[in-house]
């Protein structure tokens, strides 16, 4: 794939409408400080176009980045921010469900889950709404490169059974699992290959 142009052209926050858009969607979610926004830079080939932060919270709005004017990435909300109102984190979940289920151009749903730790169950609820919402998700295991490479495939099955036991959808899908590092970019080519097929 490659990345011919970049436009941070929608920003939608709670109140907004989800817009109605005839290029296709690929959508990113995870909880918060997973590396949404650092992927995103990572797929468009931009050091920090996407606003990424040691802060969890950064991205409060659903974000459509138009890449080559031929699709979208949208950059969701990150979940399970702790110091967010109690009432805050309702309106984030409510405009996630709202758009997994409303946005028609979607094609297909990236989660990312850290991969140096148990999915917790904020990312189990999410994988659920996901796949409650038609999509199979496809697993980004992030920040590889905090794991040594001999420990990759054990931190892959333990992210993938943690999600089989607790997940009430998940448990007989079989996944896709990529293990990404925002670092050394690795990963990316396999991601680059699964848009390319997603958006054929
Ligand atoms: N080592 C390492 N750090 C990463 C990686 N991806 C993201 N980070 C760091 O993790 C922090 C959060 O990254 P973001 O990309 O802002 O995370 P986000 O999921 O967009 O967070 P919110 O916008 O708050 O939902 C930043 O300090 C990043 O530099 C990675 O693959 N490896
Ligand atoms: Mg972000």
């Amino acid at each position: 794939m490659v990345i011919k142009s970049v436009n941070l052209e929608k920003v939608c926050g709670i109140t907004s409408k989800i817009p109605v858009n005839t290029l296709p969607e690929v959508a990113f979610a995870g909880k918060s400080n997973v590396g949404k926004s650092t992927l995103i830079n990572g797929i468009m080939n931009r050091r920090s176009y996407a606003r990424v932060s040691s802060q969890p919270g950064k991205t409060q709005t659903i974000n459509y980045y138009n890449i080559n004017d031929s699709f979208y990435l949208v950059d969701l909300p990150g979940y399970g921010y702790a110091t967010a109102a109690v009432k805050v984190k309702e309106q984030w979940g409510r405009m996630i469900e709202n758009y997994l289920h409303t946005s028609q151009a979607l094609r297909a749903v990236f989660l990312l889950i850290d991969i140096r730790h148990e999915p917790s169950n904020n990312d189990v609820m999410m994988f659920d709404w996901i796949t409650a919402a038609g999509f199979t998700p496809i697993i980004i295991c992030t920040k590889a490169d905090k794991i040594k490479r001999s420990q990759l495939e054990k931190h892959k099955k333990m992210i993938r059974e943690t999600i089989r036991a607790k997940s009430a959808l998940g448990s007989e899908v079989s996944l896709r699992m990529i293990a990404w590092s925002g670092l050394s970019k690795q990963g990316r080519e396999e991601i680059y290959d699964l848009l390319e097929e997603i958006l054929a």
